[in-house]
């Protein structure tokens, strides 16, 4: 159970434009974690507005829905065990300035209003944002190859 923790991650439209999803789904897999869904889509403000409901009184607000919908974006779920806290080590700090190379934001970008990658920050923001993004068939089911000699 544990091991099916998921997590809604997305390429930002600067790393999709940037060219970097490649990059980014590469560290995903070699971690261990599996793939549950994926799409690129181009996002209505409407929908990105709801998906970032939480900050909607932050000063930020408008621009981050305007930079999210400014192309498409790369929508993912990935599972493993502690997947959303590892998620956001992997992410970095919100300020690629903070965050350590080795890093997505530490690696790729630099300021905070293009750094790139969404992933959650709890379990249960998670579980709202699948479900805000993915109908529940659209989330598939299989067991990696590698289940056994990555899980002890
Ligand atoms: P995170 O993406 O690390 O979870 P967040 O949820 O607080 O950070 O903010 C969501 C996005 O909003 C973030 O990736 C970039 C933007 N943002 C956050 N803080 C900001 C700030 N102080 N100025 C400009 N944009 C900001
Ligand atoms: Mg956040």
């Amino acid at each position: 159970m544990a091991n099916s923790e998921r997590t809604f991650i997305t390429i930002k439209p600067d790393g999709v434009q940037r060219g970097l999803v490649g990059d980014i789904i590469k560290r995903f897999e070699q971690k261990g974690f599996r793939l549950v869904a994926m799409k690129l889509v181009q996002a209505s403000e409407e929908h990105l507005k709801q998906h970032s409901i939480d900050l909607k009184d932050r000063p930020f607000f408008p621009g981050l829905v305007k930079d999210m919908n400014s192309g498409p974006i790369v929508a993912m779920v990935w599972e493993g065990l502690n997947v959303v806290k590892t998620g956001r080590v992997m992410l970095g700090e919100t300020n690629p300035a903070d965050s350590k190379p080795g890093t997505i934001r530490g690696d790729f970008c630099i300021q905070v209003g293009r750094s790139i990658i969404h992933g959650n920050d709890s379990v249960k923001s998670a579980e709202k944002e699948i479900s805000l993004w993915f109908q529940p068939e659209e989330l598939v089911e299989y067991k990696s190859c590698c289940y056994d000699w990555i899980y002890e």
